[in-house]
């Protein structure tokens, strides 16, 4: 069995159950998400050993988010329960002021997690590992996060694991492209296998994608994989010099949140058990497409029989096995 570590926040998710403008809500459902967890329950549920590193306070939403990573199966050895301070939050505000886009509004500063530093990182949850898992959310945060990634990076390489970065930009939390750069550029170099979408590179190297497309591939010098998240246009992926491109499904979109992170989750799952290429992108699409047409980041994610149940309704388009 393969197995990967992912590290980062997991917040709880105040989502309304109407589409507006937040001030008009008074009803919400209470989701847990965060990216890199949202990754890695899907390659959880598709058949990776997963473990998770963050802390949450030791709170009630810490609870629940502890809760949410034991029921899938996710190994929380190296999650910290905070007495001091507390699990972060965020509230999502659907189809305002841009119809079917969704906005977030964080309340996360000096959360539980952005105190999670390296002093809470040991050696034995890097052995036996195939991938580690971080994105540009979790430096962000803090300064001892971005130390925690970066330690974390150099034990995963020790241990011979591959390191899958997502650039995941949160300019709210990175202020200036200048900073987003200092921050993100020694992930981007360390990363094996990179996840990044258009607005990241837009926001750090331009409008014109073809020039920053090729900024990010100069950047990415470790990089044997660069995905290229393009929404609604599928994606792209440079492979050991070869180009791949796989269209999108069309589905109507309810919460744009966490299709890029399933997307990443299940590319990782996929490539991680052998599957080609193709194939893994395609389940990618796949994965990406099922989590933007629900509500909550978490609950959409598919297993493998979801997403052979989806393809074959969609199409791609034989009847496969998929294990
Ligand atoms: O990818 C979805 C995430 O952005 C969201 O669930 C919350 O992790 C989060 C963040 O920091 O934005």
């Amino acid at each position: 069995m393969k197995r990967a570590l992912g590290l980062g926040e997991i917040m709880v998710q105040m989502n309304p159950t109407e589409k507006g403008a937040l001030r008009f809500q008074t009803l919400f459902e209470r989701h847990v998400a965060g990216s890199e967890a949202n990754t890695i329950i899907q390659m959880q549920r598709m058949g990776v050993e997963c473990s998770f590193l963050t802390a949450v306070g030791a709170d009630e939403f810490g609870k629940v988010i502890l809760s949410s990573l034991r029921s899938e199966g996710v190994n929380t050895y190296g999650v910290v329960e905070d007495r001091i301070n507390p699990t972060g939050v965020y509230f999502v505000q659907r189809s305002y002021p841009v119809p079917d886009k969704t906005m977030v509004f964080y309340y996360r500063k000096d959360s539980a997690a952005a105190h999670f530093g390296p002093e809470n990182l040991k050696d034995e949850y890097f052995v036996d590992l195939d991938l580690f898992l971080v994105s540009g959310i979790t430096p962000a945060l803090s300064d001892s996060c971005n130390q925690a990634a970066l330690k974390s990076i150099e034990l995963a390489k020790k241990s011979g694991a591959q390191i899958a970065f997502d650039t995941n930009i949160r300019i709210n939390l990175l202020k200036t492209k200048e900073n987003a750069i200092r921050v993100l550029e020694p992930f981007v170099r360390k990363a094996d296998i990179l996840f990044t979408g258009a607005g990241d590179m837009a926001m750090l190297f331009g409008n014109d994608s073809e020039v920053a497309k090729e900024k990010i591939i100069e950047m990415a010098e470790s990089a044997h994989i660069i995905v290229f998240k393009k929404g609604a246009d599928g994606v792209e992926a440079l492979v050991s010099g070869k180009r791949y491109s796989m269209p999108s499904y069309k589905v109507p979109v309810i919460d744009e949140l966490g299709g890029g992170d399933a997307c990443d989750g299940a590319f990782l799952a996929s490539y991680l058990q052998g599957k080609s290429i193709e194939d893994s992108l395609r389940y990618a699409n796949v994965a990406g497409a099922i989590t933007v047409s629900l509500k909550g980041d978490i609950e959409p994610l598919p297993d493998w029989q979801a997403i052979e149940t989806f393809l074959n309704v969609h199409g791609a388009g034989e009847k496969r096995l998929l294990r």
